[in-house]
């Protein structure tokens, strides 16, 4: 591959770069990414208003033509696009991952590299091409990321599939985000860095080969995958379809399963629905070995290829010649059909190690049943064929017994498969008042998270403030609503849009537990205002306690400031049961600099973790910068520690933080790696103790630039404004009620 050649670019973004020189330095980039720099759309556009006056029926109906109007330069399978379209419709979703609910159908990037460019992409590129007649004469009333997700549900129901409903709601993204730890291999099919004694792939595009040499390896059965990922190697969707390491070992494999599609959201019976379901549609591609016939994929094909990537030399290659995964299995008679066959063969064959015709590992009955139709030739007939993966549907017993029900019982895993399908698409769609069109189902489903409508009058201003002096002459101290609104509402992570204030799920398991919310504390201020809302809620009126909690947080924050800050009722209450209590495990931060909780790992530094959190928050980088001062300023940290609260008036909305911190006079030692004293240079005195997250907003040169706009003798004014805009901000990201 030789050196990076853009470094001998010599013009505008060429030449080496700041993160070659110190590839080390914190990272702000993220925090600049789909803003309206990159956007073509007029910034008052409403994707949701363009969505409404969308014709839904008629877009349905030119899908469902288009899934039999085979194309000559890229002919259908069977003549029906519908296996190829339901794989772009799950690969688009099935990249979402429950740890930092980042990945994902939500924002169209399967267009941008590197998804576009995964070897597990492959022949996507055609499916979505298929697609742009009918984008382009919809425009954007529908979104590419809806679009993709849609056509996998019309692909289903042409195919004779009941789903179980559909919600559009996805704008688009413009660029390739650039936030997703997708993993650090160097390699396609790299798992080197995610597997302790992983192995290297291969370099330059990487459909899927099977490797003799990686039969000695010999960790599959004890590995574990690093977090936050999801899948077995880099540039997959989920797992190697050959095996772990295209090992042919189906235990070893369900093991691999069950990790991915756990982290995937699913557990056992979704998997066996979601993989059964699927594979009873359509065909996998391995007409030759692709290392011999297959192009570079479109991140790096030539101009002409005008996007297109995997150029196939083989042949026509296209149609019976087309080489996708390197694998070549047909799993039903019925490909183009719903059916029960991919269970009912599964069972009742045995099954023998073969090649694909690109040399891969697969399956093959043992039988003389030639009951497989050719996908081109009508006289040609194949014996039954799975994947590795599939027999692990057979082979670990807790995946046998689910596989064995629903092929006994065909509407179970109908029902099952439906939802699970739907999940899959819509797990990080956000609450359904995001959810759009006129296909969404009614039933509540308790990982959408659900929080009840409003069903009483809100509070008016009267109310509120009313409400405010109670709050504020209750004897908690302000600091203590403010840290507890902050738990509340900073539980939203962009990734996938759950969390946040509304529910007040605060008050129940697990987050009422959760260290960085200081229990204690946390149940103390529960207590006082739920009192307060008691006594209010007598009366005719009522106010919930999600917008209690965080009007007192305004309260104390207008206090500390002196200005006024602004508070839109309209939050609910949910119940604990409809709290999925293990789903939400994984909102709990593992660092929080914001209240300054949590350090470093092996591989990541706190200060990675601020900006992640910042990036979850939907914060730009002066927001996460005033946010932070104002907060230390407050006295707002997780356990009330003095760490970074660089003010002699601890409580009020100055700003002090950044005045000290920028202070020549004070000279910083680090006491440990994540811990700094900072000490007057001529007395020796010590003023100030800081953490990581404290120090960043001096050392690092784009954050001090920041730090000196609110630590200047001319900022106060502007410093609370603009802390006063990013509370709110943090306050209402889950409030897609409001427009
Ligand atoms: Fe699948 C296809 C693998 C899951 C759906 N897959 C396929 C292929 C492979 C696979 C390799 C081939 C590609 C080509 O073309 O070549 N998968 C796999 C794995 C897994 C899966 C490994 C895990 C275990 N799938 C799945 C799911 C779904 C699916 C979950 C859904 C739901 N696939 C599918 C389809 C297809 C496939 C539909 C066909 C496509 C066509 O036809 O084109």
């Amino acid at each position: 591959m030789g050196e990076c050649p853009i470094k001998e670019v010599n013009t505008g973004g060429g030449g080496t770069r700041n993160s070659d020189w110190w590839p080390n330095q914190l990272k702000l980039n993220i925090l600049r990414q789909h803003t309206a720099v990159t956007n073509p759309l007029a910034k008052d556009f409403d994707y949701a208003a363009a969505f409404k006056s969308l014709d839904y029926n008629g877009l349905k109906k030119d899908l469902e033509a288009l899934m039999t109007d085979s194309q000559e330069w890229w002919p259908a399978d069977f003549g029906h696009y519908g296996g190829l379209f339901i794989r772009m419709a799950w690969h688009s979703a099935g990249t979402y991952r429950v740890f930092d609910g980042r990945g994902g159908g939500g924002d169209g990037q399967q267009r941008f590299a590197p998804l576009n460019s995964w070897p597990d992409n492959v022949s996507l590129d055609k499916a979505r091409r298929l697609l742009w007649p009918i984008k382009q004469k919809y425009g954007n009333k529908i979104s590419w990321a809806d679009l993709y997700l849609l056509t996998g549900n019309v692909a289903l129901e042409s195919m004779g599939f009941k789903t179980f409903g559909f919600a559009g709601g996805r704008p688009d993204t413009w660029e390739a985000d650039e936030s997703v730890y997708w993993g650090g291999e160097t390699t396609w099919l790299g798992n080197d860095v995610r597997y302790s004694g992983g192995k290297e792939g291969v370099s330059g595009h990487g459909v899927v080969d099977g490797d003799e040499s990686q039969k000695n390896h010999s960790n599959i059965h004890t590995r574990d995958l690093q977090e936050p990922l999801a899948a077995a190697h880099m540039g997959l969707i989920y797992v190697n379809p050959e095996g772990p390491d295209g090992i042919p070992d189906a235990a070893a494999s369900a093991r691999d399963i069950r990790t991915t599609f756990g982290r995937m959201a699913m557990n056992d019976e979704e998997t066996v629905a979601l993989i059964a379901g699927g594979h009873s549609f359509g065909k996998t591609h391995g007409a030759a070995p692709a290392g011999d016939y297959v192009g570079k994929e479109p991140a790096a094909a030539g101009l002409e290829a005008q996007g297109f990537g995997w150029e196939n030399k083989y042949k026509s290659g296209k149609g019976p010649d087309t080489i996708t995964s390197g694998l070549e299995v047909i799993w039903t008679a019925t490909p183009t059909k719903w059916s029960n066959k991919y269970l009912e063969y599964l069972f009742k064959y045995e099954w023998e190690l073969t090649k694909s015709p690109g040399g891969a590992n697969q399956w093959v009955a043992k039988t003389t049943d030639e009951i497989i139709p050719d996908a081109y030739d009508a006289n040609k007939k194949h014996k039954p064929t799975m994947l590795t993966t599939d027999l692990a549907l057979r082979v670990d017993p807790a995946y046998e017994k689910i596989s064995r029900r629903f092929f006994e019982h065909p509407d179970e895993f109908a029902d099952t498969f439906a939802r699970a399908w739907f999940k899959l698409l819509h797990r990080d769609l956000g609450p359904r008042s995001r959810w759009l069109g006129p296909e969404i189902p009614s039933e509540e489903l308790l990982w959408e998270d659900p929080i009840p409508a409003v069903n009483h009058a809100l509070v008016d201003a009267k109310d509120i403030a009313a409400l405010k002096k109670e709050i504020l002459a209750s004897g908690v101290e302000p600091t203590e609503f403010i840290t507890t609104a902050w738990a509340s509402a900073s539980t939203f992570r962009g990734g996938d849009k759950r969390g946040g204030a509304n529910g007040a799920r605060i008050r129940l398991a697990p987050q009422k537990d959760w260290k960085v919310n200081n229990p204690k504390q946390l149940s103390k201020v529960l207590d006082v205002l739920e009192g307060i809302q008691k006594k209010f809620n007598g009366g005719s009126k009522k106010v919930s306690l999600a917008d209690l909690i965080v009007l007192a947080g305004v309260a104390a924050v207008e206090k500390a400031a002196g200005v006024s800050v602004p508070f839109t009722p309209g939050r609910t209450d949910a119940s604990q049961e409809q709290t999925d209590v293990e789903s939400f495990k994984h909102l709990e931060p593992f660092a929080d600099g914001f209240r300054n909780y949590g350090q470093s790992t092996a591989k990541v530094t706190t200060e990675q973790f601020l900006v992640d959190k910042a990036h979850q928050l939907r914060l730009t980088a002066p927001e996460l910068t005033v946010l932070v001062g104002g907060l230390r300023a407050l006295n707002a940290n997780y356990d009330g520690s003095a760490n970074g609260v660089f003010t002699k008036r601890p409580g009020q909305l100055t700003n002090d933080f950044f005045v000290n911190l920028l202070d020549t006079n004070t000279a910083w030692k680090a006491k440990s790696k994540e811990l700094f004293e900072g000490v007057d240079r001529k007395t020796g005195e010590k003023k100030w103790v800081g953490t990581r997250a404290d120090l960043v907003f001096g050392s690092h040169a784009e954050l001090r630039a920041l730090s000196e706009v609110y630590g200047s003798s001319d900022a106060q004014e502007k410093f609370v404004k603009d802390f006063v805009a990013a509370w709110d901000k943090v306050m209402n990201l889950d409030r897609y009620d409001l427009v």
